[in-house]
């Protein structure tokens, strides 16, 4: 069971809702696909991924993004409960997609890089403590469902 303080919902609710879902999310997939191209391994089906200027400007990328972080909001929304919120996701990037699990803290990375650029100093370690607190309970139960 995860514990929660009140400083680490309030500093996880706050990044969250500051997010711009349509900007945020596919500047997040987008630096992943990029920075580690290895993950577009998985994105065959969603047309041109040529290069940095055609996946930036790919809208199912872009779409898929947008799903990432409305997926982050339904863990936001379970908190102490996030493992059995992802059970059903979690099998789904194992056993239908076989995502490598190595790569959800490769695309949580770079949500976090998006969130830092975009709020800059406010972005303080305290604050960054809470963030990565809750993107490693995430990774985590994504990556439950995978023997
Ligand atoms: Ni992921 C589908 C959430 C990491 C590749 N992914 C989803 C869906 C959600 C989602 C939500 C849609 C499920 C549905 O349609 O029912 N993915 C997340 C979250 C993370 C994550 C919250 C990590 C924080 N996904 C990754 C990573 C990869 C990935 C790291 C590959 C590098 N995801 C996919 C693919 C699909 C997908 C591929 C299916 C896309 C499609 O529609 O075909």
């Amino acid at each position: 069971m995860v514990v929660w303080t009140d400083q680490e919902r309030g500093a996880i609710t706050s990044i969250m809702g500051g997010l711009i879902y349509e900007e945020d999310g596919p500047k997040a997939l987008c630096r992943c696909l990029i920075v580690y191209p290895w993950t577009q391994r998985y994105f065959g089906a969603f047309g041109n991924l040529y290069n940095a200027e055609a996946i930036k400007n790919n809208p199912q990328i872009a779409a898929h993004g947008i799903k990432i972080l409305r997926g982050l909001d339904r863990a936001l929304k379970n908190m102490d409960n996030i493992k059995q919120t992802y059970t059903e996701l979690s099998i789904l990037h194992s056993e239908k997609l076989h995502v490598d699990p190595d790569n959800f803290k490769l695309l949580a990375d770079c949500l976090t890089i998006v969130i830092a650029a975009k709020l800059g100093n406010s972005f303080n370690p305290e604050i960054q403590a809470a963030w990565q607190k809750f993107l490693s309970v995430v990774v985590s139960a994504l990556g439950k469902q995978y023997h």
